[in-house]
C-alpha cells in the first residue's frame, strides 16, 4: 500500500487513526519519514526542538574558536582554524534546512535562540583561554560531537539524518586537526604541554555534559528513542565517549582530572566520577561564563546584518516577478 501523503488531495483522505498507524509501521519498520509523510504533532514539534537547539549549537559554537582566528600562531593554523569554523557555520546552514522541512522558520528559531526561548549546546558557554583550547575544541568537543551524532545518522527523520552523515564527515576532520595540534604541543616546550594539561583539566567535564542530563532526569530521551530520533541514550553515549577518550589521552600524554577514572574489569568500561550536575544546570539556564556574551553577540550579528538580509530578499522577489 502507497503511503497517505498530504500531498495527494485525489487519494481518499485518510483518517488520523489510519494515518496514525501507517506513521507507526514506518517507524517499526525502520523506515525514514520524510518531510512529504503524515507525522503526529509531537513527533514534529520534538524534531525542531532538537535540530534548532543543534542548529543553533553550531552557529554560537563558532564564537570560542573564532575568538582565535586573528591570533593564530601561524598562517597554517589560521587556514586550518578558519575553515574548520566555516564548516560549523555550513553545519548550522544544513540544519536550519532540516528544521525548514519541518514548517520551521529560520528567522523565527534565531529569534528564540536570542530570547533564551530555545537551548545550544552548554559546552560553548566556557572561555577559551589559550590557542591549546582550540586544540582541544578538536579533539575532546568534536569529539563528543561525533560520538553523539553518528548514530543520528540514523534518525527516523531523513534530512536530519542525511545532514548528519556529511557533518559527521566534516567532525572528523575537526577533530583529527585538533589531535594533531596538540600532539604538536605535547612535543614543545613545557610550557606547552602545560597549556595543553591546562586546557584538558578546564574541558573534560564540560564535555561529559555536552551528552545530557542522566537518563533518569531526561524528559525527552524515552519518547524520542521510542520514534527513532535518537538512537542511544545520553548516559550510554557518555561512556562510549569516556573509554574512547582514555586511551586517546594516554597516546597525547594528558592526564584526565578524574581522580575515580579507573577501567572496571568486570565490565570492560571505565568508571567516572561524579558529574556537577548543579553547575550543567546553571550554564543550560543562561548563567554560564560566557552565555551573556555568546547571546549578545549573536543579536548584535542578527541586528547589524539585517540590512543584507532585507536586500537579498528585495533582490529575490524582484527575480521572481
Ligand atoms: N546543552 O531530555 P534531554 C557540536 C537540554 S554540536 C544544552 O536529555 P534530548 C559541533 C535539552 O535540549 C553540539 N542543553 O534532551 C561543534 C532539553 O531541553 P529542552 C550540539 C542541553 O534532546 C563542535 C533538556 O536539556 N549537539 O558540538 C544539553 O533528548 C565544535 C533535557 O534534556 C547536538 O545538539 C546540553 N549539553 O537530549 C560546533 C546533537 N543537554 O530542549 C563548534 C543533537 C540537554 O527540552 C565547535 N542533540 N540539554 O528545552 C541531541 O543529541 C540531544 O538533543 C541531546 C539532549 C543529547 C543534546
Amino acid at each position: 500500500m502507497s503511503a497517505p501523503t498530504l500531498d495527494r488531495p485525489d487519494a481518499a483522505a485518510p483518517d488520523e487513526a489510519a494515518l496514525q498507524a501507517h506513521f507507526d509501521a514506518t517507524i517499526a519498520a525502520d523506515r525514514r519519514v520524510e518531510p512529504r509523510d503524515w507525522m503526529p504533532e509531537a513527533y514534529r514539534k520534538g524534531l525542531v526542538r532538537q535540530i534548532a537547539q543543534h542548529a543553533h549549537s553550531e552557529i554560537i559554537g563558532m564564537q570560542p574558536e573564532g575568538d582565535w582566528l586573528l591570533a593564530a600562531p601561524s598562517l597554517r593554523r589560521k587556514a586550518v582554524l578558519l575553515a574548520k569554523v566555516q564548516d560549523e557555520a555550513g553545519h548550522g546552514m544544513y540544519l536550519y534546512s532540516a528544521a525548514e522541512t519541518l514548517g520551521a522558520d529560520r528567522a523565527d528559531l534565531t529569534d528564540k535562540l536570542i530570547e533564551g526561548r530555545q537551548k545550544y549546546s552548554s559546552i560553548f558557554n566556557y572561555p577559551t583561554l589559550t590557542y591549546a583550547d582550540c586544540g582541544v575544541i578538536g579533539w575532546l568537543v568534536d569529539g563528543a560531537a561525533i560520538c553523539n551524532q553518528v548514530p543520528l545518522c540514523r534518525s527516523s527523520y531523513g534530512p536530519y539524518a542525511r545532514a548528519m552523515i556529511r557533518v559527521c564527515k566534516e567532525e572528523s576532520f575537526h577533530q583529527r586537526q585538533g589531535y594533531e595540534l596538540l600532539m604538536t604541543m605535547m612535543r614543545g616546550t613545557p610550557e606547552q604541554r602545560a597549556m595543553v594539561q591546562d586546557a584538558v583539566d578546564r574541558w573534560w567535564w564540560p564535555s561529559l555534559m555536552m551528552f545530557g542530563p542522566p537518563d533518569d532526569d531526561s524528559p525527552n530521551s524515552a519518547q524520542s528513542m521510542a520514534w527513532g530520533v535518537k538512537r542511544h541514550s545520553n548516559d550510554e553515549l557518555r561512556q562510549r565517549y569516556v573509554d574512547m577518550s582514555v586511551p586517546q589521552a594516554a597516546a597525547l600524554g594528558v592526564t584526565l582530572p578524574d581522580p575515580e577514572l579507573a577501567l572496571d574489569p568486570e565490565t570492560g568500561r571505565h568508571r567516572f566520577g561524579q558529574i556537577d550536575w548543579a553547575e550543567f544546570k546553571q550554564v543550560i539556564s543562561g548563567n554560564g561564563p560566557c552565555n551573556a556574551e555568546r547571546v549578545s553577540r549573536r543579536r548584535a550579528a542578527r541586528d547589524d546584518n539585517a540590512w543584507v538580509t532585507e536586500a537579498a530578499t528585495a533582490y529575490a522577489a524582484k527575480h521572481a516577478s
